[in-house]
């Protein structure tokens, strides 16, 4: 396989990262990822949470305990995000 092939198949490798909610925390609370990967928060808490942009970039809705949700980052940019339903849970998603 040629370089430039192999060039090609890493830029188009996007990775996905999960960000675990549990005891009122997102972990880990800041996350920088690339263009085009994945996030999943999944909520590991009995009660539901949500994962929403200040900037509405994104906006999970509710979670409900033991699911997740999953977005795509497309745009460059420092997203802090809270969870609605408990002002204190704050995290800041970075998309490079
Ligand atoms: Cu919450």
């Amino acid at each position: 396989m040629s370089a430039t092939l192999l060039a090609g198949v890493s830029d188009a490798a996007a990775k996905t990262y999960l960000i675990v909610i549990e005891q009122m925390r997102f972990d880990p609370p800041v996350l920088t990822v690339h263009r085009g990967d994945r996030v999943v928060w999944v909520n590991r808490d009995l009660f539901p949470h949500t994962a929403s942009a200040m900037s509405k970039a994104f906006d999970s809705h509710e979670i409900s305990p033991d699911a997740s949700w999953s977005y795509v980052a497309r745009r460059p940019g420092s997203y802090p995000y809270m969870c609605t339903l408990h002002s204190t849970m704050r995290g800041t998603l970075i998309v490079q």
